[in-house]
Parts: C-alpha cells; structure tokens; sequence
C-alpha cells in the first residue's frame, strides 16, 4: 500500500454495504454487487482508500462503528459512514435528489417538487458530508464524489479550505439549458460542480449540455479544448470537464454467462417458452426507463405483424425500487394494466403467452440466464445516463447470435449506435418495426453486428472508466485526451427511420 497521502476516497451516497440488524442484536451486512464496486475496488485496495457515504441506516446505530470496521478490514478499504436523520433522508435524498434532480435531468420537468425545504436541506447535508470527508482526508488524497445527490461537496470543502484534490462524475445526463434553466437553484448548482477540479460526465451530449448551461448562466467562466477533457478557467482558477461512458467488467460477465449453470437456466427458459425468440426487457421500476411505451410498441407489433403472434415472446423483468413514492406506484399499476391487456387479448389457452411478467429482484444466476436466453434485447429508456443493461446483455450473448434494440436517448447508444438497431422509444411503430427487423434479421448480420459491440464494450470495460477518469484527473497535458474512437457524437447518430 501506498503511502497515507496519495489515497483515493471515494464518496456516495450510500455505502457499497448494506447493513441489517439481526435477531441477536448484530448486525449483518452485504456487499452491493455493482459495477462501480468492483472497477473501484482494485484502486482502492493498491492504493489504500477509504469509500464514505450514508449506511442506509437510522443515526445513532448502536455498534455500527464496530460492524463498519471489521467489513472494511475483510473488504481491503476503510468505511466511514456519514449519518442522516430521518428527516434528512425525506428532503435530501427523497425530496430533492428524487423528486426534483432525478426528473429533471430525465426532462421530466412536469414530476418535479420545487419544495424549497428540500433545497435547504440539500444543501446542509452536502456540508455534513464534507465536513466528514474535510476531517479523513490528507493533503495528497484524491476525493472522487459520485452522482447528483452530491454535486454541492466541493465547494462546501473549499469553505472548509480543503486542498485536496476532487474530482465528481455524473451517472444520469445533464439536461439542456431549457430544461436546467427551470431550476429554482441553478446558479448555486452550478457554481458547485465548478469547485470541482474535474467533472465528468457519461456522454459527449451531456458535457455539451453542460457547458451550454455554464456559458448561460456566467460570463466570466472560459472553455477550451477539443478532446475527451476541456480545461475551464474559473475566475482565475483552472478545472477540467470530460466524457468518461461507464462500463461493465466485461469478462466477468462473459466468463459467469458461459458457466453450464447458466447455460443450463437459459436452456430451461427456452423449454417453457418453446418455438419462439425471447425478447427482454429489465429495467428498475422506474418512469424513465419507458416500460409503459415498450408494451405498447411490443402490442403494436403484434397488431401490424400477425406473422409474429406465437413465434416471439416478451420477457420482461421490472425490479421494485422507490416503492413508497405515489408516482412509481401508479406506474406499478399501469404497466400491470398493460401486461394484461396484452396477454388478454392475444393468449392462446394452454399455449402461448406474449409477455412474462416478472416482479421481482433477480438472483445474479436468474440474470444472467435472462441475458443468455434472450434472442433480441429491448431497451428502450426514454432517457439514461447510460445504461448498463445493454453492456450487460451484450457481454452475455456470448454465441454472438442476437441482436440489441436500443434507446437513441440512452447513453449507451453514442458507443452502440452503429450497430445496435436505434429506436426513438417514444415511436410506437417504429419500436414496433425494429422488432420485426430484428426477428428476421439474418444471422450473418446479426452476429456481425453483436461481434462489433462486443469487441468495443471489451476494449472499454469498467477498469477503463476508472483509468481514464483518474488519469485525466492528474494528467499535465490534456492533448493525451483524443475523443475515444467509440463516441459517437450525436449529430452523426442516424434518426432516419429504420427502412424495412
Ligand atoms: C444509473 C443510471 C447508469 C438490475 N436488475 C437486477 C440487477 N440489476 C443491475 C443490472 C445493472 C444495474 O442493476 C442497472 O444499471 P442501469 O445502468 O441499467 O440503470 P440505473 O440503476 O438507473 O443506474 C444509468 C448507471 O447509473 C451507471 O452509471 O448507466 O444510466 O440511471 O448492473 O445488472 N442485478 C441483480 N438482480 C436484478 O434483479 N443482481
């Protein structure tokens, strides 16, 4: 390990561990199986680190200082938890990360809550979450904060008259100045996100976004440069805004998908649902990810194209998160609605099933036998930062012989577009046609075009976001910092519709 002054602490919201308290009193935790963990991870345990962020439980938890320590001794990394109030969780992390930032930046202005409590509070958690990270934090260390519950850390710990280094990635877009220009605190926010000395973002369109809103919103503030990294001058001081798209550990996905276990679980998905190609969709429960739009679309197809009825089948897994807000409970409701009208209108008794609803969370097992069973991926967000289900799916497909519908408001499409079939998720019929390109697709082209995004999610794994974020964070010289290949900038991307 290196030494005290040269380590990376990572700060979230929530901890990589989720914590319960068992029948004795102890508690038990549980690491959270994302990606970010596991790119982090290896920086964390070479260089010596420490991840702080909200435990996810009630303050004032009885030995949970102690449970912290023993998990962060097994797990290689110091954990420091920064506790929140009940109250705090409502407005800062309900209120104004969930039901104001969350819809905003997904342009969904009409769901937001500009509930004035909820920036007020924002704001001091913020602090509370600096003033922990001012006090574990030594001159050399880098501080990288994560996501938009976040974005005030900065210029909290430059109050404090931190030295250090900080950097600040972004996991959902930026929105466009129409959209961001509605929010009551926008100039408070982005004065923040420039304390940091780099910002990133997922994509080309939401840096672009970004410093659009900067050159509204101050005049002072200057923007150069033509690579993945700009350099902005802020009064005087220098900062850094780049593109750094999230990814996946791609070979841990294709190694566990060609297990015989999951082969043997996709195998057994394709016996109850015999002679017909498997379409998926799995998605959070959540109102930008377009579920309700997809059944559309995937009843259209159904409608238009009665060739397909009994020979595709929609798998469509929605994983339950947020459940206590009203408006992702009406969304529960409709796309049940949906399901079934669906299956009522086109069910064939003792045969075939158009859609196969699943409502629940999914073993890793369960999920990788959906990715490796799939015949054609369906995802068709209305807006994400990135999405990792697709990078997933793709990695999965390891007989290369299936093909991805994809969102063009995804992030992921600025690397996939060429090769994935784009869709607008808010055209019915043209998400409809897309299907029926996909199902008749030949196989030469199918495979070609799976190989292609395959090779490039390959090259641009998680441990390459990781690398890049942190070397454009201390590079002296951003002409090392081309726009990589894979990006493809959104005027180039193709929105004529798909030619049947
Ligand atoms: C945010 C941004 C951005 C899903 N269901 C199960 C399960 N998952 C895992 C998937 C995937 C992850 O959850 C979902 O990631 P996404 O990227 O699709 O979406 P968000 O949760 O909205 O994430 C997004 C991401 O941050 C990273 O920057 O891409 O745009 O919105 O890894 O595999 N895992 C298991 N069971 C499930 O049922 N085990």
């Amino acid at each position: 390990m290196k030494g005290k002054s040269e380590r990376l602490i990572v700060v979230s919201n929530r901890l990589p561990f989720s914590f319960r308290r068992v029948a004795d009193g102890r508690w038990k935790s549980e690491q959270s199986g994302g990606g970010l963990v596991t790119a982090l991870l290896p920086v964390l345990r070479h260089r010596g680190g420490m991840w702080i962020g909200w435990p996810g439980v009630a303050e004032g938890s009885d030995g949970l200082d102690r449970e912290l320590a023993a998990v962060g001794e097994g797990a290689g990394y110091a954990l420091k938890a920064v506790p929140l109030t009940p109250e705090e969780v409502r407005n800062f992390y309900e209120g104004f990360s969930n039901e104001i930032i969350w819809p905003l930046f997904h342009d969904m202005q009409l769901l937001c809550n500009f509930d004035p409590a909820y920036w007020r509070t924002y704001r001091d958690v913020n602090r509370k979450f600096a003033r922990v990270v001012h006090a574990e934090c030594g001159a050399g260390d880098f501080v990288w904060v994560h996501d938009y519950h976040l974005m005030g850390v900065a210029s909290e710990l430059r109050r404090l008259k931190s030295g250090a280094r900080i950097g600040f990635f972004l996991h959902i877009p930026f929105p466009s100045p129409d959209m961001f220009l509605k929010l009551p605190w926008r100039l408070e926010i982005i004065e923040s996100l420039l304390h940091y000395d780099l910002v990133g973002f997922q994509t080309l369109r939401d840096r672009r976004n970004f410093v659009q809103c900067v050159r509204e919103l101050l005049r002072d503030v200057e923007v150069e440069g033509r690579g993945q990294v700009l350099q902005a001058t802020v009064s005087g001081r220098k900062m850094r805004i780049g593109n750094f798209p999230i990814s996946i550990d791609f070979n841990a996905f294709m190694r566990q998908a060609a297990t015989s276990e999951v082969a043997a679980h996709a195998k057994e998905l394709h016996r109850l649902l015999p002679n017909r190609k498997l379409l998926l969709g799995i998605d959070r429960l959540d109102y930008t990810k377009g579920i309700p739009l997809r059944l559309q679309a995937f009843q259209n197809v159904l409608e238009r194209y009665p060739d397909l009825r009994e020979r595709i089948s929609l798998i469509q897994v929605v994983v339950p998160s947020r459940e206590d807000i009203g408006d992702y409970q009406e969304l529960k409701t409709e796309i049940e609605r949906l399901v079934g009208r669906i299956n009522g209108s086109f069910v064939r008794p003792g045969g075939w099933v158009p859609v196969w609803y699943v409502y629940r969370s999914l073993s890793r097992l369960d999920l990788l036998a959906y990715y490796r069973a799939a015949d054609i991926g369906l995802i068709t967000p209305l807006k994400d930062g990135m999405n990792l289900v697709a990078k997933e799916y793709c990695a999965c497909s390891i007989e290369e012989d299936c093909a991805l519908i994809l969102s063009e408001f995804a992030g992921a499409a600025a690397q996939l577009a060429n090769n994935a079939l784009l869709v607008n998720p808010f055209d019915i019929e043209g998400v409809a046609d897309a299907i029926h390109r996909a199902y008749h697709m030949d196989a030469g082209e199918r495979q070609a075009r799976m190989r292609r995004m395959r090779r490039s999610i390959r090259e641009n794994d998680v441990f390459w976001w990781v690398d890049s974020f942190l070397r454009a964070a201390i590079a002296r010289d951003l002409k090392a910092f081309p726009q990589p290949e894979h990006v493809v900038p959104d005027e180039i991307i193709d929105h004529t519709p798909l030619v049947l």
